[in-house]
């Protein structure tokens, strides 16, 4: 289990105050027991199949990265991207409930009692007693609507949920590819550099004031919003930027700008498309191109995932693909 440093990207380990650092180490401990169960009893299977609409990116070649941005986004490259089918909406926590029910999991957070919530009160992040995806910011505070994007999920557990159905994560590039056939209804693609458009209408859910201090809030959210509250992009997508960051199958690494990355050792996993805690001047994760990382043990509040499956493998568990999508080409 790791925390984010401060802000919305995920940057360090726990800080090393003694405290903090017990505390770390009695999560690795319980972590690694964690995966021996979790390796021990195998990856669920659901019974049922998932209610999502699932819909078909086409393949291409695209840019992958941006040489004005962030180190971690550069060197860019091209990318030869696999045709895909996305869910159309992160999961949300009606579906995650479906699949709980059906396969009485455990998430990683249940196990560990804890997880990461962001304190506004003292505007850090701090393991929350309880948290879990019922009550993301703890058990004193409301459940979670079934129409919100599913959180307080690991890599782990995300990466078990598809597999369930028999889809996967995305890649990163999978994840950026779709991303950039348009994040919003208007076809907007977030890059370095640009002017966000926060006037109104706004068109997603970001954090609209100066992180952590002040939200104002004036897209209607301080939290998660619900999936497609903001609409459906070009792409036939929701909620490719803010609202969560979504967990990606990739390992995080530095680019080799040759489609790898140079850190093969890395233990932690790529998320995408920023949060509702994402600012335009700290955070801007909810640009195409960047990125966010934290071990697949994991667990907060920001964080949620979407599930794919390849078209030539497409099972009748991973959902029915969405047939009235309007898409552009390229
Ligand atoms: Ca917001």
């Amino acid at each position: 289990m790791m925390l984010p440093d401060t802000g919305d990207r995920l940057i360090v380990m726990h800080p090393g105050k003694a405290v903090i650092l017990g505390l770390a180490a009695v999560s690795l401990i319980t972590g690694g027991l964690f995966a021996a169960w979790r390796l021990a009893s195998g990856s669920p299977v659901a019974h049922t199949p998932r209610k999502a609409d699932l819909v078909l990116i086409p393949g291409g070649n695209i840019q992958i990265g941006d040489n004005a941005s962030q180190a971690d986004e550069r060197p860019a490259f091209r990318f030869a991207a696999p045709p895909v089918l996305f869910d159309r909406t992160p999961v949300t926590v009606a579906q995650f409930a479906a699949f709980v029910a059906d396969t009485h999991y455990r998430t990683d957070a249940e196990r560990f009692g804890e997880a990461g919530v962001f304190d506004h009160a003292t505007d850090k992040w701090t393991l929350a007693k309880g948290a879990d995806w019922r009550r993301p910011q703890g058990p004193e505070h409301p459940a979670a609507a079934a129409n919100l994007p599913v959180t307080q999920v690991s890599w782990d557990d995300a990466n078990d949920f598809c597999r369930a159905y028999g889809a996967r994560l995305p890649t990163e590039f999978e994840w950026e590819r779709a991303a950039r056939l348009g994040q919003t209804p208007d076809g907007h693609v977030f890059v370095a550099g640009e002017p966000a458009l926060w006037s109104n209408p706004v068109v997603v859910n970001v954090w609209q004031g100066l992180f952590p201090i002040f939200d104002a809030g004036t897209d209607g959210y301080k939290l998660t919003s619900p999936v497609g509250a903001f609409g459906y992009a070009p792409s036939g997508l929701s909620d490719m930027a803010g609202n969560v960051w979504e967990w990606t199958s990739s390992w995080y690494g530095a680019y080799d700008g040759r489609g790898g990355i140079k850190m093969h050792s890395s233990n932690e996993r790529v998320q995408r498309g920023g949060s509702f805690l994402c600012d335009k001047d700290v955070c801007q994760g909810f640009r195409v191109t960047a990125r966010s990382h934290s071990t697949p043990d994991t667990s907060l509040m920001h964080v949620g995932f979407r599930c794919v499956v390849d078209p030539a493998r497409r099972k009748p568990r991973a959902g029915q693909v969405a047939s009235t999508v309007t898409r552009q080409a390229g």
